[in-house]
């Protein structure tokens, strides 16, 4: 975890964790243990999604993942992903890190870079460009990376029945997110945690536990002191 961000974080003491990865990658399952792990080290999270999160973020959703809009403009999908975020940021991230509230989001801007910025062909300029005027200096501590081949993890999403608007591009989409994905992981290794999402769900998970305390012992070790 960025030992840097925590410690002398504009946002107050909490820590902002991330998990992201293409279809089917076991977010949703494995932000479960991490709220069960992270409660025991003493920092129960407050869980939220992206988009989502919000009231109106929830509503952006609906949009956004609607079979029914098929002809959604790329630029449209993205400002609509960062018009979710700014809500996002300002009625849940924000406050609950200023109060040293720990926060897990099952996805964040890593999904705007890997779907709209690669996954649409966007480019990644842009995405920064509104990264930096919606989060400012706001950036994850960690963003845990579940890595997977995405035929095996569209497999895996299509068992759950009707696919959603984004769910029904083709396959090289989501190889395009997920390279893009890889690449931000390689450039920052510092920020992320890359866990291969092909193991079973249990051995997934000790994966992202121990990652995590690993993590966490340097930050404390980084700071002197024993706590996370
Ligand atoms: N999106 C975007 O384009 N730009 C953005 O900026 C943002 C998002 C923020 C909704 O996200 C869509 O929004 C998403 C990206 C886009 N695109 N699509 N499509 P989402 O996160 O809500 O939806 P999702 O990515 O489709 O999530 P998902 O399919 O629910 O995947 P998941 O959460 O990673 O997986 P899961 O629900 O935990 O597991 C899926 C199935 O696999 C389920 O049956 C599990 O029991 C099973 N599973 C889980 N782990 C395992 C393991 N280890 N082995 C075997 N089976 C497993």
């Amino acid at each position: 975890m960025s030992v840097e961000v925590a410690s002398a974080s504009p946002f107050g003491l909490g820590k902002f964790l991330v998990l992201e990865g293409i279809e089917g990658s076991g977010k949703t399952t494995q932000l479960t243990y991490l709220e069960q792990e992270l409660t025991a080290l003493g920092h129960p999270p407050v869980l939220t999604r992206e988009p989502g999160g919000t009231a109106l973020g929830e509503r952006l959703r609906g949009l956004l993942l609607d079979p029914d809009l098929p002809g959604m403009h790329a630029d449209a999908e993205l400002l609509l992903m960062f018009a979710a975020r700014a809500q996002h940021l300002a009625e849940v991230i924000r406050p609950a890190l200023e109060a040293g509230r720990w926060v897990v989001s099952d996805r964040f801007t890593d999904a705007s870079y890997a779907y709209q910025g690669a996954g649409r062909g966007l480019g990644m300029q842009r995405i920064g460009v509104l990264e930096d005027w919606v989060q400012a200096d706001l950036r994850p501590d960690l963003v845990i990376l579940l890595d997977i081949d995405p035929a095996a993890g569209l497999e895996r999403a299509l068992q759950r029945g009707r696919r959603d608007r984004i769910e029904r591009e083709a396959l090289d989409f989501f190889a395009r997110a997920r390279d893009a994905y890889r690449a931000r992981a390689e450039a920052d290794p510092a920020r992320y945690l890359v866990v291969d999402a092909a193991d079973t769900p249990e051995g997934v998970r000790e994966r992202i536990l121990a990652g995590v305390r690993a993590r966490l012992a340097n930050a404390a070790q980084g700071r002197g002191d024993g706590g996370g």
